[in-house]
This record gives structure tokens, sequence and C-alpha cells, in this order.
């Protein structure tokens, strides 16, 4: 029995659903666009001393370059062959970045787009990051190589080739997502092709993969593609580690397919819960903090052991994707700092923070018009992540994950991985406060009113400071402190109008 517990238990650490983060690290951060020699930098400079576990980067695989509008952000998922050359870097750099985070502790994750490859309307030629021929009216990507025989076609039974019902699973998954030429994963040479690109990947150092679309592919399609897959890179990794796998699954209800079909592939993102966040922390719908009691399972949300969380993407910030208005993003700092805030104090799910760049919105009839507006950049080439004397971002980069807020709650999430949810407290409208274990507790006041309480916070006695206002400094808080006399108690105030209406103390954040 004892050994059957051992082998299940390393079954679990070895699969597909475990990061492979550094031990003590529990968050990701999604550095959008930003180019492989800055990602290398932030790894060493401050992820890595940050306890940041690992980043998800843009996809890498060379893509058409879309000239109308001009070097939009997603023509990096239109893909025109496998090599490893796009405006982030080329192939050496790339390899460059995964060794250096590799080498402090901080995993890279792959976007890996395979659904599919460039839109049916882009033209034939060499327009594509790295030079390479291809022509999306035959179908023809020599680069790959691919050709006519690899595309779903003639399983499609739309009259307009594309997915017009997400009521339909087999549209869903047969015909083409918004034009992009839909491969045929059913045949074993894509599966393979698609494999040898992802082992490339898993053979330089890479620690999984965010696969792209995943609702557009048979589950068992994406399965014969994960069992080709070699283990993790033994440099870096026990052998025997399978890649961490996550799925882009949109699911809020309604369609035909559902996030529980793809489990036994990997995790799944949990789209539900930075639409529903969004909503609680903006007050819509009725929707009170008081609510968050039961977050996780008791909101219908999928197991906390599949899930990949995260408040904002880089669809759903701009408008494409799900969620709707209500996501919580950058453009509404204070919400979003709690929004994110509660997301790393609250146990369920395993965290992605995103981190954006700045674009010019424009609004008509309640659209960005501007939604597809690329990253930083010169004539078309990614500006440098500058890094100021304060250590946020220059250039137009927002960098949210070194908001002191959000990067201190990295670090609060770290400290208590592991800690179960405690001492739940509300006041029946928007201020609630929870501890995890003894080692941490954090207070939110998103009322009208001041918040003044004495709570129960699991901590031992001691002075701790808030990681929210400041930071311990020394023997210090640079911002507000609170005390936690020996019966675990403490005295909150938290003015409905404070810069930053939430608190947050941990162990190591005592005096
Ligand atoms: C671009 C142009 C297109 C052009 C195409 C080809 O914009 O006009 O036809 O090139 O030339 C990104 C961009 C796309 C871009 C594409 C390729 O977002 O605009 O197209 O690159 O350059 C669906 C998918 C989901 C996908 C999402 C955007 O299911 O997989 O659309 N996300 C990923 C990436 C994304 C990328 C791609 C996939 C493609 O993260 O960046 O696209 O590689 C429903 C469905 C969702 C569906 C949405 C949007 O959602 O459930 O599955 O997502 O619709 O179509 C309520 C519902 C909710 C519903 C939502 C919106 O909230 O509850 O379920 O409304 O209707």
């Amino acid at each position: 029995m004892k050994f059957f517990l051992l082998l299940s238990a390393i079954g679990f650490c070895w699969a597909q659903y475990d990061p492979h983060v550094k031990s003590g690290r529990t968050s990701i951060v999604h550095l959008f666009e930003w180019r492989w020699v800055d990602i290398a930098l932030e790894c060493e400079r401050y992820l890595a001393p940050k306890g940041f576990g690992g980043v998800q980067v843009s996809p890498p695989s060379e893509n058409a370059v879309i000239t109308d509008p001009s070097r939009p952000w997603w023509e990096r998922y239109q893909p025109v062959s496998y090599k490893l050359c796009t405006r982030s870097g080329n192939e050496n750099e790339f390899k460059d970045m995964v060794t250096r985070c590799n080498n402090v502790g901080v995993r890279i994750y792959v976007d890996a787009v395979i659904n599919h490859m460039t839109g049916s309307g882009v033209s034939a030629g060499t327009g594509s990051t790295c030079g390479s021929y291809f022509n999306p009216g035959s179908e023809d990507f020599p680069a790959v190589p691919y050709s006519g025989w690899d595309f779903n076609d003639g399983k499609c039974k739309t009259g307009s080739g594309d997915i017009e019902s997400y009521n339909d699973a087999y549209q869903v998954r047969d015909c083409r997502l918004v034009s992009l030429l839909d491969l045929a994963l059913e045949k074993d040479y894509v599966r393979s092709t698609i494999a040898n690109y992802l082992n490339h990947l898993i053979d330089i150092g890479v620690a999984g993969f965010r696969i792209d679309a995943s609702k557009h592919m048979w589950p068992g399609d994406i399965k014969a593609v994960l069992d080709k897959l070699h283990n993790l890179n033994t440099k870096w990794f026990p052998s025997g580690s399978k890649p961490f796998i996550y799925q882009e699954v949109i699911d809020l209800g309604g369609e035909a397919i559902t996030s529980s079909e793809y489990f036994g592939n990997g995790r799944v993102t949990e789209f539900k819960y930075g639409a529903k966040l969004g909503t609680v922390i903006r007050k819509w719908s009725g929707e009170k903090m008081a609510y968050l009691k039961n977050w996780g399972e008791g909101w219908g949300f999928m197991p906390s052991n599949r899930a990949l969380v995260f408040v904002d993407n880089h669809d759903n910030q701009r408008g494409h994707g799900a969620g709707g208005a209500s996501i919580l993003t950058f453009w509404d700092a204070r919400l979003y700092k709690m929004g994110v805030g509660f997301m790393l104090a609250h146990p369920y799910g395993f965290t992605r923070v995103m981190s954006s760049y700045r674009w010019t919105r424009h609004f008509v009839n309640g659209k960005d018009v501007n939604d597809w507006m690329g990253p930083p950049n010169k004539n078309g080439v990614i500006k440098e992540v500058t890094i100021n004397p304060d250590t946020t971002c220059g250039n137009d980069w927002v960098c949210e994950h070194r908001w002191r807020q959000i990067r201190n709650m990295v670090m609060f999430r770290n400290v208590v991985d592991g800690q179960p949810f405690t001492n739940w407290w509300d006041n029946g409208s928007n201020q609630v406060a929870f501890g995890r274990g003894n080692k941490g507790f954090i207070v939110f006041n998103n009322d009208d009113s001041t918040l003044s309480a004495t709570l129960q916070t699991g901590l031992p006695a001691g002075t701790y400071c808030d990681v929210i206002s400041g930071d311990k400094s020394g023997n210090s808080c640079t911002g507000i402190q609170i005390s936690v006399s020996s019966d675990g108690k403490a005295h909150f105030s938290i003015s409905n109008s404070a810069e930053d209406p939430f608190i947050a103390i941990h162990a190591d954040s005592k005096l």
C-alpha cells in the first residue's frame, strides 16, 4: 500500500499537471511580446530574486508578417513554419534565454500554435519573419513542409469553411477558426511534425506548453501528439519529467465543448475565474466580495488541480477571446491590484500573472478599434524593455509583475504555499479577510465606508509589515505596520479611499 501511494505521488509530480517550477515558487508570468534577450535579463535581475516560477513567452515559431493593419500582435498566431525566428528573436537568442532562465531556476513555457497555420486570405510570398516562402491559397508551407493534404478542408461541413456555430463540436474542431488554415491532426504525419517542433523546444530546455486554441482540436488528437513528446531536459529537470501542459479552452458554459474533456491531457485555462472575479470586484450584477467565501469549485469552476488561472490574458485585456467587459486589467489599476491580490492569496488553481504593454485605445461604439496594436516598436522592431530608476519599466512596457503590490503577493503565495484556507471573515458586503494557516493573512475593503475590525489572523504574535502599502526593509516597515497579539488577533483599519484598500501580512514580513 505504502509503495503504491509513493508511486502515485511520483506519478503526479512527474506528470503533465506539474509546472516543474523550482520548489517554493508558485506563479508564472506572461511576458507578452517581450524579446528573448529582455526575458533572459529579466529572469536574472528580477524574476529569480523575487520568487517567480516561470515565464510564458509569445509564440516562437516563424509567422506571417501582417501589414494591414501594420504588424498587429496577433500576427504571431499565424505560423508559416516551425523555425524559431520571430520579432522576439532568433533560435540562438531563444536558446540563450532558456539556458539563462533555467540556470537561475526560472522556467520557460512556450505558447504553441499547432491548431492551424496562417489565415487563408494572407497573400503568398516570403512576407514572414524569417523569409520562408508560403502560400495560403494553395495551402503550401514548404518550410515545414505541409501541403493541401495536411489540412481539414474535407472534414468541415459548413458553407464558409469557417466555424459558424460554437454549439456544434464538429465545426469547432474540423472547421477554420476565423479563417485560419486548420491542420488535420488526425494524420500521423501532422502529429509527428508538430511533435518534432515541440521536442526541439523540450530538448532546448523548455518546461512546458500553453496549447493555443485547444478547443479547436480533438482531445484525442492532442493526446496523440503529447504521447510522442520527449521527457524534459535532464540538465535542469529530474529524469522522467513530462512537459507541463495547459490547454487554452474557453468554457464559460453553454457551448458544445467543455473543459473537462481535456483534463486527461493536462491542465486547462479557467476563463470563468477572471470573468467572475471582475464582476465581483466591480460590484456588477449584485455581486459582493462576501460571496467569495466559497470561491473555486464552489463557484462551478473546474477542480483546482486542473486549473490554470489568471485575472486577464492577452486576448481579453483588449476585447478578444471571452470574458467581456468585466475583465480587470492594468487600465483599472486600483481594482486590478485587488483582483490579482485576491488571486495570489487564494489557494485555488495554478496562477499566471499578466505583463502587458500600453497602446493607444480608441473606443468607437464601445469597441476599441486599436485592439490590434502590436508591442512598442520602432519601424516594426520591438523596443527594448528599459528599467527606470524606481524599478518600473519604460518604453510603454507596463510590467504589472513589477508593481510592488503584485510582486509582493507573488512572494506571499510562495510563503503560504500548502497552507489551508482559514479564518474567513466578511461584513456581509465587500469587506472580507482570510488567512492561509499560520503563514499569511489578507484583508480587503471594497465597500464605500472605512473598515475597522479586530480579526483572527492565525499568525504568531509579533509586528508585521503590510506588503501592499510597502515592504519590510531591515528591521522596519516602509508602509503600514500590523501588531498581532498572542491570541492571534490584530486590528485592521482600511479607509475606502486608500490608494490600495487592502492589507496583506505573512511569515516573512514579520519584523
Ligand atoms: C486575425 C484577424 C481575423 C482574421 C484572422 C486570419 O483578427 O479577422 O480572420 O486573423 O487572417 C488571435 C486574435 C485573432 C487573430 C488571430 C490570428 O485574437 O483576432 O485573427 O490571432 O492572427 C476563440 C478561440 C480561442 C482564441 C480566441 C481569440 O476559441 O482559442 O477566439 N484564442 C487563441 C489566442 C488568440 C489567437 C488564437 C487563439 C488563434 O489566445 O490570441 O487569436 O491562434 C466564444 C467562444 C470562444 C472564442 C470566442 C471568440 O466566446 O467560446 O472559444 O474564442 O467566442 O471568437 C461570451 C461567451 C463566450 C464567447 C464570447 C465571444 O463571452 O460567453 O463563450 O462571448 O463571443
